[in-house]
């Protein structure tokens, strides 16, 4: 039996079977690696209960979060923005000062303590991945190396508690959802704010975003999932805003129970918004499944007509979603030459279990193609502003999700 990573039942509805699919982030370095060999099942159960979504199967945090993790945050310049806008919303609204200390969880390379610590503020990053972590704390952000859960909130009670603890994108990416809610719960000022940000599943509902889903995501997130697991440690949703980021996210704000923080009407108003599109209602898993299934079968055939027609096609963003995409349609290297991505550690890789290398921007020049394929299609605004003298030059730029189109 399968049991809900938050509420225990028995989990058997299924959302979506996408089969078996490779790491999304573990890179392979050349195409005879024996890592590209190695799929995993990615299937989405929802829990009748909670109504949580949820991987059936899962990997080890270890295997997903290791030292080498490529993803890092501040290669987007519309994230690094939506970061630093936030940081002075905060520092306004919790009126914090070089007295006060913010801790993010899941800190990455220090892309948003950088923007408090310019405010003077304390910070602390708590970040897995050391790659990403040593970034950050060679940008002067104290950083511990390790998982968090109850057991480093507990190493932290000696210091001041923090005012503001942050987990952005993170929340998804953990195994234990118990211990690492508790260990907030521990670890927050008796007046302190929590701000978990997500992308929201009524968005991967709606908008087809079920490339989104890879081990990395072992949970798929809405209020109606979070209200239980946070009561159960105490904590209230006090306050939800709706966010552009990842196809659309969520901010919600947590305090404990017994603060004096009053609960805001957009907490009801979500739990609305979100009845309608329950992943419990068969009317929703059944046409998103079908939605899904087309999705596939108009992305290949759009490919296979560029190719019969002699074009060129290559793809922008080596993002991880990007993987979950190619790997369920099938696309390998035999239809798209490669993927354009500003990361350098991205660079010189391939996708997984798709075989395309990854290469800098300059192939754009070097090699042109007539089709490019956004993978991050999130950042598409971003993405067609720094290439508008290619697509002067022809280039057109195709997307899969939400519907294949050009644009
Ligand atoms: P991007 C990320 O997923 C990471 P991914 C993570 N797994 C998560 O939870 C979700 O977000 C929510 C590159 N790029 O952000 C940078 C350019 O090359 O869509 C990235 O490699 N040029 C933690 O991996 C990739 O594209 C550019 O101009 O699906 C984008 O990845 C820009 C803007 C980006 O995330």
């Amino acid at each position: 039996m399968v049991s809900c990573r938050s509420c225990r039942s028995e989990l058997k509805l299924t959302l979506i079977d996408l089969g078996s699919s490779p790491i999304a982030n573990n890179l392979i370095p050349s195409t005879q690696s024996m890592e590209e060999m190695s799929c995993f099942p990615l299937c989405a159960k929802t829990c009748e209960n909670c109504s949580l979504v949820q991987l059936s199967e899962e990997l080890p945090r270890e295997t997903l979060f290791r030292s080498d993790y490529v993803y890092h945050s501040s290669y987007s310049s519309s994230w690094l923005e939506h970061s630093r806008s936030y940081v002075t919303k905060m520092v306004k609204f919790l009126n914090l000062s070089e007295n006060d200390l913010v801790v993010e969880v899941a800190s990455n390379d220090g892309y948003l303590l950088q923007f408090f610590a310019d405010s003077k503020v304390q910070v602390l990053g708590i970040e897995p991945a050391a790659g990403v972590a040593n970034l950050a704390i060679a940008k002067n952000i104290p950083t511990m190396i390790e998982f968090f859960g109850v057991t480093t909130a507990k190493k932290l009670t000696k210091n001041p508690k923090p005012k503001l603890i942050i987990g952005n994108n993170v929340l998804a990416h953990v195994p234990d959802l118990h211990d690492f809610i508790e260990g907030f719960s521990i670890l927050v000022a008796d007046e302190g704010i929590i701000t978990f940000e997500f992308p929201h599943l009524l968005n991967l509902l709606k908008n087809n975003q079920f490339d989104t889903i890879y081990h990395e995501h072992y949970s798929y997130l809405s209020v109606t999932a979070l209200l239980p697991l946070m009561a159960r440690y105490k904590l209230k949703i006090i306050n939800v805003e709706k966010l552009p980021t990842h196809g659309g996210s969520l901010r919600v704000f947590i305090a404990k129970n017994e603060s004096n923080w009053a609960t805001d009407r957009s907490v009801q108003i979500m739990l609305k918004e979100e009845a309608q599109y329950d992943p419990r209602n068969k009317k929703i898993y059944e046409s998103f499944q079908k939605n899904i299934l087309n999705l596939k079968s108009n992305l290949v055939n759009e490919l296979l007509r560029g190719k019969e027609s002699k074009k060129r096609i290559a793809a922008y963003g080596a993002a991880a979603k990007g993987v979950t995409l190619l790997n369920y349609c099938g696309i390998k290297s035999d239809l798209i030459d490669y993927v354009v991505d500003l990361n350098p550690n991205k660079q010189g890789n391939f996708l997984p279990g798709c075989q395309i290398p990854i290469v800098g921007s300059d192939t754009l020049v070097t090699n042109p193609p007539d089709i490019l394929l956004i993978l991050a299609w999130n950042l598409s605004n971003e993405i067609k502003s720094q290439l508008l003298n290619q697509l002067n030059g022809g280039m057109k730029m195709l997307r899969a999700i939400p519907n294949v189109e050009y644009f």
